[in-house]
């Protein structure tokens, strides 16, 4: 309607890093930051764990089941799209998303484990690209310090440290590098600028675009 697309569309802000890094603790921090700033905002994670897709993944990440590297990178993939409707609609109409994890996992965790990296891209291809991706960088060991690691799948330092490596080659202009490694409060206060920032570009008219171009 006329009515949403006079709204400033909202901004999407995804948060990467290795297992541990702490993308979850600081996506709740910057939620009640944007809305206490007076910016509507959602919460959204992927996996998205309550879709059947979502249930398939789950299973698979918690290793009560086995699948294909293939299948399950496919699925991951899927998991995605049948939120992108839904994402495109929610910015259109002003609501800033922050997502806990998105394409950039899907490509890095899949090549760490050997599969090409033009492979893993593609059937990203044609989702929203983010407006800023804040990825919180650690070291495979201090992230394995940290509460719970070992639980699921991938939590293993040498296969984090290839993961991390695969990042790397993904970065672009629309990334912003926070050392993870320092507290809390100091990641969480160098997080606030930068999305504050990207958000007011957005409701300006800054336009959006597909990956990966
Ligand atoms: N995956 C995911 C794929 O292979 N393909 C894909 O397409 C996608 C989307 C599950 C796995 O799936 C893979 C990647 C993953 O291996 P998940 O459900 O996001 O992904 O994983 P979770 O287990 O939920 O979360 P993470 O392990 O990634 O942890 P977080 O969210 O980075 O860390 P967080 O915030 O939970 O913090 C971890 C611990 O550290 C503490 C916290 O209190 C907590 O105990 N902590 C800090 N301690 C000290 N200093 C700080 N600054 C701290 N920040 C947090
Ligand atoms: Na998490």
């Amino acid at each position: 309607s006329t009515e949403a697309s006079a709204k400033p569309r909202g901004a999407l802000i995804v948060v990467e890093g290795l297992d541990r890094s702490g993308k979850s603790t600081q996506c709740a921090k910057l939620r009640s930051f944007l809305e206490s700033s007076g910016h509507p905002t959602e919460l959204w994670r992927f996996p998205d764990r309550e879709t059947s897709v979502g249930q398939m993944i789950s299973a698979y990440l918690s290793n009560k089941s086995q699948l294909d590297d293939r299948t399950i990178h496919l699925l991951f993939s899927a998991n995605r799209w049948e939120k992108r409707s839904l994402m495109e609609e929610k910015l259109r109409t002003g609501t800033t998303l922050i997502v806990d994890r998105y394409s950039y996992s899907g490509v890095a965790f899949s090549s760490a484990k050997g599969l090409g990296i033009e492979w893993c891209k593609a059937p990203e291809i044609g989702l929203l690209a983010p407006d800023s991706v804040l990825y919180l960088d650690i070291s495979p060991e201090r992230a394995a310090e940290r509460g719970g690691y070992g639980d699921e799948r991938y939590e293993r330092v040498d296969f984090q440290r290839k993961v991390a490596g695969f990042y790397q080659t993904l970065r672009d202009s629309s990334w912003k590098i926070i050392d993870a490694g320092e507290t809390m409060e100091e990641v969480e206060k160098k997080i606030q600028q930068v999305v504050l920032d990207k958000v007011k570009e957005c409701a300006l008219g800054k336009s959006l675009s597909l990956l990966w171009s």
